[in-house]
């Protein structure tokens, strides 16, 4: 074969031949498929030596896996921001008949008189506070289309304090700067997370009332979330205590494989 990369030819250059043209392509395709793909030999080996999550519902996946996903969830997160708010209804759309689900950590008897919500603040202070007390702020009032992900939905009519008006009330302001409220059961059995800018969201409240009537054990008494930006599963019923972190806290269906943010 004739040199093809000799500097011995003088003279104008000769137009390459076919066989020429050829051997040259191969050359540039071969060594672009050996760069390529000891990129990609190196990108997998930075991913499978890359520590695995150790806790939480993506626990095993590689960890900048989990952050490209945190990435688009924070992508979403800002599109959906806090001036998106969620259709309301008039009143007499809200179904009478309303759907009952699930009642982990809300079943058996309350006694509504003995009930506090309590209230952990980061520093460890813990407040006690009773259902007087929180009637005892603007009320508000929400008619809105629950939606539950095993696929079922229904207009219901909510009324309670807004999440937002609790917290100014009870002087929580600096807790606001936290990532996530933590919010639990009395009993500690049903348990869900929730990102601060969705709990601060202005149609998110602390409802006690269904239908302008004083919330009935199944739906929650005395005191449940009303969180219309999510689905049913973040809506818990049943709350015995609130708490601030900047770690998500633990998360009853996220645990079970759903979807943490669970937006809508
Ligand atoms: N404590 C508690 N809260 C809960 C649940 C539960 O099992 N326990 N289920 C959730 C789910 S999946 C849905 S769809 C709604 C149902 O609320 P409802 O029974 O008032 O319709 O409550 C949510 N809150
Ligand atoms: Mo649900």
């Amino acid at each position: 074969m004739k040199n093809l990369f000799s500097k011995k030819n003088k003279g104008p250059k000769k137009p390459l031949t076919v066989e020429q043209k050829i051997t040259r392509r191969n050359f540039i395709s071969f060594g672009t498929f050996f760069v390529a793909s000891g990129v990609a030999y190196g990108g997998w080996k930075w991913l499978y030596n890359s520590p695995e999550e150790a806790a939480g519902i993506t626990a095993g996946a590689r960890k900048p896996l989990r952050r490209a996903l945190n990435k688009t969830e924070l992508a979403f997160r800002t599109f959906f921001s806090n001036n998106h708010l969620v259709k309301t209804y008039p009143k007499e759309m809200a179904a009478k008949n309303v759907r009952h689900n699930s009642d982990v950590g809300s079943e058996g008897k309350i006694d509504i008189a003995a009930w506090k919500l309590q209230v952990k603040k980061q520093s460890g202070e813990v407040l006690n506070i009773s259902l007087d007390d929180i009637k005892a702020l603007p009320k508000t009032d929400i008619i809105y289309d629950f939606k539950c992900v095993e696929g079922w939905d229904q207009i219901s009519h909510w009324g309670g304090v807004k999440f937002s008006d609790f917290i100014t009330h009870f002087k929580l302001d600096d807790q606001t700067r936290l990532e996530y409220v933590g919010m639990e059961t009395p009993d500690k059995e049903y348990y869900v997370g929730i990102d601060m800018p969705s709990a601060m969201h202005p149609q998110t409240m602390l409802a006690y009332e269904m239908n302008e009537k004083p919330l009935q054990p199944k739906h929650g008494a005395p005191l449940r979330l009303i969180i219309p930006v999510k689905y049913g599963i973040k809506n818990l019923k049943r709350l015995g205590s609130i708490s601030f972190s900047d770690k998500r806290p633990r998360d009853y269906w996220a645990e079970q494989g759903y979807d943490y943010y669970s937006g809508l």
